[in-house]
């Protein structure tokens, strides 16, 4: 399995997020992608380097799921920040005021001249800090997707684009959920443009890929099924419920199965293999993996009770679904095992193939 890392992603490196009216310790810190390149250097799953794309088709394929305003924003928002405020180049950027657009009849059409009030615009969250090296980080781990899904397009059978921020919270034109551009989406989209005519995403992080599912939503050419903790309780909580099936000629191709806080492996197994029928009724030619860490026992802002050993499992089963495949790294932030259950899967994954 080939892995491109991403030399960018230390640049992105948030201070605090807003929780429940405190501001805390960010859990999406960059060591955490240091413990998994330590695990591959321990046990390597094959040739490992940094992603080697064109700025022009990185540029194209990351506007194939992005809206241009979007990425217009991304690219000066830390100069607009500083420019508010001289002081502000030490602070994190954070959102405070949003236009809730679906609702109450705010207006998101007109682009405010007030950063803060354009951060809002296009974040959900205020746990997704944006720094000075946010947006070169973002694109480096984009080119990371982009290069995996063209090794597989190559003729790879899978390929690893281990790379931070994450990315599967991120929508067409929103940053949150610690994501601003989506790889996942990204990687999925460039199987379908290197012409994979239906591509799968099977999303196993903790948390539902509400930006995936926001992004195919209304196509037929890309399946997305999420397992995740129950949005009832569980984030980002407004998207992710079971009767969420995808919309106009999307219809039938959006699956979500939540399950409760506290499920353990063999329900989630069990899970799993409602998930890879889905995919196999589709009839993808290449699946896509967003694949989080976060389902483990240890992770301290989740719920489910996987275990380091389940993940091979987890790994093998994916590859009983016979189809070339591009893992995105997503969440996880058990910092010290990550590197452990990242690789357990991927090994699991390539020893099954
Ligand atoms: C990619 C991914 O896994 N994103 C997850 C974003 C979750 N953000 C909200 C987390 C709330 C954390 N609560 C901290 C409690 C500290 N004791
Ligand atoms: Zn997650």
């Amino acid at each position: 399995m080939k892995t491109f890392h991403n030399p960018h992603h230390a640049a992105h490196a948030g201070q605090q997020e807003m929780f429940r009216g405190r501001m805390v310790p960010c859990h999406e810190v960059p060591a955490r992608l240091d413990f998994v390149l330590a695990e591959l250097a321990r046990r390597p799953l094959g040739p490992l380097g940094p992603p080697s794309v064109e700025d022009s088709a990185l540029d194209a394929a990351i506007a194939r799921v992005h809206s241009a305003r979007y990425l217009a924003f991304l690219a000066s928002a830390w100069d607009d920040w500083v420019a508010m405020d001289p002081a502000n180049a030490q602070r994190d950027a954070l959102p405070s005021v949003w236009p809730l657009p679906s609702r109450h009849g705010f207006r998101s059409d007109v682009l405010p001249a007030n950063f803060a009030a354009r951060l809002g615009l296009f974040s959900f969250d205020s746990g997704s800090p944006l720094t000075a090296g946010s947006w070169a980080a973002a694109r480096g781990g984009a080119a990371c997707a982009l290069a995996a899904a063209q090794a597989v397009v190559n003729g790879e059978r899978s390929a690893f684009a281990l790379t931070r921020p994450p990315g599967h919270h991120a929508g067409p034109d929103f940053l949150g959920g610690y994501c601003f551009l989506n790889n996942a989406a990204i990687a999925a989209q460039a199987l379908r443009d290197a012409g994979h005519a239906k591509v799968a995403v099977l999303d196993v992080d903790y948390h539902h890929g509400n930006g995936t599912q926001t992004i195919f939503y209304e196509r037929a050419d890309v399946l997305t099924v999420s397992i995740h903790g129950d949005p009832t309780t569980e984030y980002p909580f407004f998207l992710g419920h079971a009767d969420e099936r995808g919309a106009g000629e999307g219809d039938g191709f959006n699956l979500n199965l939540p399950l409760s806080r506290g499920t353990g492996f063999a329900r989630w197994r069990a899970t799993l293999d409602t998930a890879l029928q889905a995919v196999h009724n589709f009839g993808a030619s290449a699946l896509v993996v967003p694949m989080g860490l976060d389902t483990f026992e240890g992770d301290p802002i989740s719920g489910f009770t996987l275990q380091s050993a389940d993940y091979a499992v987890v790994g093998a089963a994916l590859a009983g679904a016979g189809l070339p495949a591009v893992f995105t790294f997503e969440g996880g932030y058990a910092v010290d095992e990550v590197g452990t259950n990242t690789v357990n899967l991927l090994e699991g994954f390539q020893q099954a193939t």
